[in-house]
């Protein structure tokens, strides 16, 4: 069926062992032949290719970091000549200094087959209609959808984001029957779809949300809201962009396309390999990709791996959720706080999702703002009581950071709403 491979999606656990193995062999003899910049890592750590013989070397190679592929632009980690090159991406750094990843034909080939397993494992077959919300361009989201969905045989909308009006209407005149885009821009869509009544008109049945953080809670108050079963992929620019894992109909974890992606998990003090089943640092090696081909990439997102058996009966090993990100993670008053953590708070107390964070410092001292949303029903029938409201928000949240937030709630639709990736945090701190 479709692009669901069980020869490889449900292989043994030692046959995709093999097949790593000599992936990585073969891979780590091509990144030393092709990549000066990493040559020299390898180098300056004492390795050969000749030392890696399986996955259990992988251990014996170095890191590569977000700081190396800024140290490296533009194409300093470049692995095929410009002319095999078919097509870039690119990320916006922190710093500002945006990382460009390339692609040569088998690498997009490669990529589009990891999407179209993952609309697969959605159950998403030749005849749905795709509407693509993610931006097109250099972010991968787009592009990267659109691919996956074309190879797979729907009928693509590649929409691109923004103009929530003309979205609707392609919507409803096309009788989308998949979402793709942010999970932020699926509950804007869904707010603005039971406001306009639209919701009988709406023939969707499938959203494949990503790119950001989003919480058990949010998938709940998407799903009821559209009608429809939402999931999660997962997946960064530099490794390809979304694909790299995948949800099935369990919708407890993605599979990671193992063929393709060997994960491990680090501590991300220590950079100490952590065994299955421990919450890290996720690392990642592309075992196929030719064009920017990433060996040990840390990407900084923190979550479990799981290998336990499941009812879809792929093998492939699945990645929780993202919890955060090692270096999203912020750090108020001498406490982790993660979004995420917020994001729940607000949602099982039955706010909209749409919140902003504003860390601030007075006197030597962090604060720690958070703006909320108000549903239209929560704002109308609670008038007058917001105080009594925001006093046991301010609870709540203590109890889930264990520090004191100051909590706004703000009338709906009054925190500016991004088309792509929803901006959480504010910090001045920085500034
Ligand atoms: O966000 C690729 C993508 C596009 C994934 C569309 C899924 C759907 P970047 O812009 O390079 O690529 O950002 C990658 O986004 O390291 C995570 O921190 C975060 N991220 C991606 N997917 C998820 C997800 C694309 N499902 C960074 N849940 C990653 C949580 C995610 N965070």
């Amino acid at each position: 069926m479709g692009y669901y491979s069980k020869e490889i999606e449900c292989a043994s656990r030692s046959e995709i062992r093999r097949l790593q193995d000599s992936r990585l062999v073969e891979q780590v003899r091509y990144v030393w032949d092709n990549v000066p910049y990493y040559r020299h890592k390898m180098e300056e750590k004492g390795v050969k290719p000749e030392d890696i013989r399986s996955i259990d070397d992988i251990c014996k190679l170095p890191f590569l970091k977000k700081d190396d592929l800024r140290d490296a632009y533009p194409d300093g980690l470049r692995g095929a000549p410009k002319k095999d090159i078919v097509r870039i991406h690119s990320t916006s750094g922190t710093t500002g200094k945006r990382v460009v990843a390339y692609y040569t034909r088998e690498d997009l080939e490669l990529w589009d087959t990891c999407v179209a397993r993952a609309l697969c494992a959605a159950d998403i077959t030749d005849e749905d209609i795709v509407q693509v919300c993610y931006g097109y361009g250099l972010f991968t989201g787009g592009l990267g959808l659109h691919g996956g969905a074309e190879k797979l045989g729907c009928m693509v909308l590649p929409m691109s984001s923004g103009s929530t009006d003309r979205q609707l209407q392609f919507m409803e005149d096309l009788q989308s029957t998949v979402l793709c885009c942010t999970p932020s821009y699926a509950a804007y869509l869904a707010e603005t779809i039971t406001e306009k009544g639209l919701r009988d008109r709406i023939h969707l049945r499938r959203g494949i949300f990503g790119a950001e953080a989003w919480s058990e809670d949010m998938r709940a108050s998407i799903e009821a809201s559209l009608g429809i079963k939402a999931h999660d992929i997962y997946g960064l620019t530099e490794l390809s962009g979304p694909g790299v894992a995948y949800e099935c109909s369990e919708q407890s974890g993605m599979h990671i396309n193992e063929d393709h992606f060997y994960a491990e998990i680090i501590d991300p003090d220590t950079c100490e390999s952590l065994p299955l089943g421990s919450k890290g640092e996720l690392v990642i090696t592309s075992l196929t990709k030719k064009g920017f081909p990433l060996l040990r990439y840390r990407t900084r997102d923190i979550c479990i791996l799981s290998a336990e058996k499941c009812s879809c009966g792929r093998t492939f090993v699945k990645m929780s959720r993202p919890m955060g990100r090692s270096d999203d993670m912020l750090i108020v008053k001498g406490v982790n706080v993660f979004p995420s953590q917020i994001e729940t708070v607000l949602i099982q107390q039955g706010y909209a999702a749409n919140y902003q964070i504003i860390v601030d410092r007075q006197n030597h001292s962090d604060t720690l703002d958070v703006l909320i949303e108000m549903t239209p029903e929560n704002f109308s029938d609670n008038l007058g009581k917001i105080t009594a409201q925001e006093k046991s928000l301010v609870a709540e949240l203590k109890a889930m950071l264990g520090i004191y937030a100051n909590v706004h709630l703000v009338a709906p639709k009054t925190i500016a709403r991004s088309e792509g990736k929803a901006v959480r945090v504010i910090d001045k701190r920085k500034i």
